[in-house]
């Protein structure tokens, strides 16, 4: 029997980077993401190189949409062997007196209830079982804090605590828990960032090669294929030109 996935925000960058590898290792996979239409056309390219896939279109910051989602897997789906915990998003770059709570709500409702809620649901079936593996998508900003990322980094460092509260209550159950936490990769994070902006996310990128999101999809890769006695905890991994969360090297 293959392993059965479950890859949150499949619908672009990281989550659509890992969904591609995983295929390739002949994972069973479940996708997930608000965009039906983006979900329905990766199932669309999976199905066609063979790949078993379901997609679940669901809002990670609402409960009743996730328990729906996940009431509708039927015994071949529902023991999930890996949950890739991606979805995620920055909400503006402001400082601190300036920020919009509409903002504030939907990184703390998604990076950290979000997570929180969906784990919640899957990890029982991976204790009765005494089997599985999650890996939380943190960040460099889980680690430091910059100037106008308050809120943002205040998810990521919560996302790392998290990780460390899940290893520690779900290791006599055998589960795996890491994380993987990048510094800057291009993908959508700066559009969704800048609110649609997309000559501000540009800059972001400016003058320096980023990560990719196929960087990230392959050390997340490496994580999963260890053999069951090694778990990576943690990786941090950031462009060549970029030294912490503020020093970039810009040609
Ligand atoms: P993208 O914007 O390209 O992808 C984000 C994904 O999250 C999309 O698939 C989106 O799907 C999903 N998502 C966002 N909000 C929700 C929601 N409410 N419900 C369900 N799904 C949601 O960005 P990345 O690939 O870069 O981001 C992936 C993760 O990586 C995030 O957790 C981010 O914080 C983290 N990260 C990113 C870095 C970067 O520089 N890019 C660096 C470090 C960490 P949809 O819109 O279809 O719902
Ligand atoms: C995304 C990386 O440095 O833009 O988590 O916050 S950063």
């Amino acid at each position: 029997m293959n392993k059965i996935a479950m890859i949150t925000g499949a619908t672009s960058g990281i989550g659509l980077a890992t969904v591609k590898r995983f295929a390739k290792l002949n994972f069973d996979l479940i996708i997930t993401g608000r965009r039906q239409d983006r979900l329905t056309k990766l199932q669309d390219e999976l199905l066609n190189d063979g790949v078993n896939v379901k997609t679940l279109c669901f809002d990670i910051r609402k409960t009743d949409a996730i328990e729906n989602a996940i009431d509708q897997l039927d015994n071949n789906w529902k023991n999930i062997d890996i949950l890739i915990n991606n979805a995620g998003l920055a909400a503006g770059a402001d400082p601190i007196y300036n920020g919009l709570w509409s903002d504030w709500e939907q990184m703390i409702d998604t990076n950290i209830k979000g997570l929180l809620y969906l784990s919640k649901l899957i990890i029982p079936q991976m204790m009765e079982r005494k089997t599985g593996h999650i890996v939380n998508v943190s960040s460099i900003a889980g680690k430091e804090t910059y100037a106008n990322g308050n809120v943002y980094c205040a998810t990521k460092h919560a996302v790392e605590a998290i990780t460390k509260g899940m290893r520690i209550d779900l290791l006599p159950y055998n589960i795996k828990v890491s994380s993987v936490s990048p510094g800057m990769v291009e993908t959508e994070f700066s559009i969704v960032r800048y609110h649609g902006d997309k000559d501000k996310a540009d800059k972001v990128y400016e003058g320096l090669t980023p990560l990719y999101a196929d960087d990230i999809a392959d050390a997340i890769e490496y994580m999963v294929t260890r053999p069951p006695h090694v778990n990576i905890n943690d990786l941090l991994i950031m462009p060549s030109a970029q030294a912490s969360a503020v020093y970039n090297h810009r040609d």
